[in-house]
């Protein structure tokens, strides 16, 4: 039996990260197990109080974010924590090494039907800056030293990577420990399987408008293929799905709100989740270059995302050319 904590080891990750980590794990299986109490625990419904995305909360999206605050603000490699739910970073320790950045809950319109939600983190150095500035967090996603997340679903599942291949771990519900059962996860690099959200289809720009139409057209049409279509409405879930057997997933821009570049958040989304794409073999774009090439400018910056199987998505990127 192998747990993140024997990973770790062998890929010489240092005891401080590792710490920070297994913080992050601790308080994924309070979620966790909130989450399997359901309405008994009082815990789903709205919390009647909007995010700083203007969105409105679902209590376990407050107390999700609680938790992963208050367990990271104790441990002491933790400068500091910036988080979907909170409109500004956290500072924690002031000799901490890391910056943990996580959407506590992602795909929370999920939780009170049921479906699968997901805890995504992603883990950059402090360099021993100020860790109550913005600025000290606006790093790209090249900077990161660990990103995953923890899929909430039939079992609770940890997929993650330090930069050496990812990981997949899955919560063993008697021991409570994350238990190794996937090594070195691969992305199947050609697909026929989509998702996005075709209720967008009229607000997108033209070269998505296009690649859809011509996957919509099947074997008859110029990507010859019939292709399928799946959509959870939680990034986590659309993202597990193509690690486990490929897919493009696409969040493209569109004109709804035109001064909003996409509906994802880079740094607690697209940042992590193109990591671990990447380090599957996959490709994560915003249509214009690799998302973990782009410098943040704002902590909540929102981005457009084309990612999963390496093959289709260079083939959506050619539309764009
Ligand atoms: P919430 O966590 O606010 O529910 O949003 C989830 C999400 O950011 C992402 O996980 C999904 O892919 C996407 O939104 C779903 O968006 P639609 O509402 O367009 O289906």
């Amino acid at each position: 039996m192998q747990t993140p904590k024997h990973i770790l080891a062998q890929n010489n990750v240092s005891p401080s990260l590792t710490s920070t980590i297994n913080t992050v794990l601790n308080a994924s299986k309070e979620i966790a197990l909130l989450l399997q109490k359901g309405a008994m625990s009082g815990v789903l419904g709205s919390a009647e109080q909007e995010n700083v995305q203007g969105e409105t909360q679902k209590k376990l999206d407050v107390i999700s974010n609680d938790l992963l605050k208050d367990m990271l603000s104790e441990c002491p490699h933790v400068a500091g924590i910036a988080s979907e739910e909170e409109d500004l970073p956290v500072p924690a320790n002031a000799d901490g090494e890391f910056l943990v950045i996580f959407d506590p809950l992602d795909g929370s319109s999920n939780i009170d039907i049921n479906v699968t939600v997901g805890t995504i983190f992603s883990i950059l150095p402090s360099n021993g800056n100020d860790a109550s500035q913005e600025a000290t967090y606006l790093q790209s996603g090249r900077n990161q030293v660990c990103a995953g997340y923890v899929l909430y679903g039939p079992s609770t599942l940890l997929v993650m990577t330090t930069g050496q291949g990812v990981d997949v771990f899955t919560l063993d519900p008697i021991s409570k420990e994350f238990v190794l059962t996937e090594a070195q996860s691969k992305i199947t690099p050609s697909t026929k399987e989509f998702a996005i959200n075709m209720s967008n289809q009229r607000f997108w720009a033209e070269p998505i408008q296009n690649y859809v139409a011509d996957m919509l057209q099947g074997e008859e049409g110029p990507l010859e293929k019939r292709y399928n279509m799946r959509w959870v409405a939680a990034m986590v879930a659309d993202v597990h799905r193509i690690i486990n057997r490929g897919g493009i997933f696409m969040y493209p821009w569109d004109k709804r709100e035109p001064n909003k570049p996409g509906k994802l958040r880079l740094m607690y989304e697209g940042n992590p989740m193109a990591m671990l794409v990447e380090q599957a073999g996959g490709i994560a774009s915003n249509s214009e270059m690799n998302i973990l090439d782009i410098q943040p400018e704002l902590i909540h910056q929102r981005v457009p995302v084309i990612l999963g199987s390496k093959h289709e998505v260079e083939v959506a990127l050619s539309y764009y050319n």
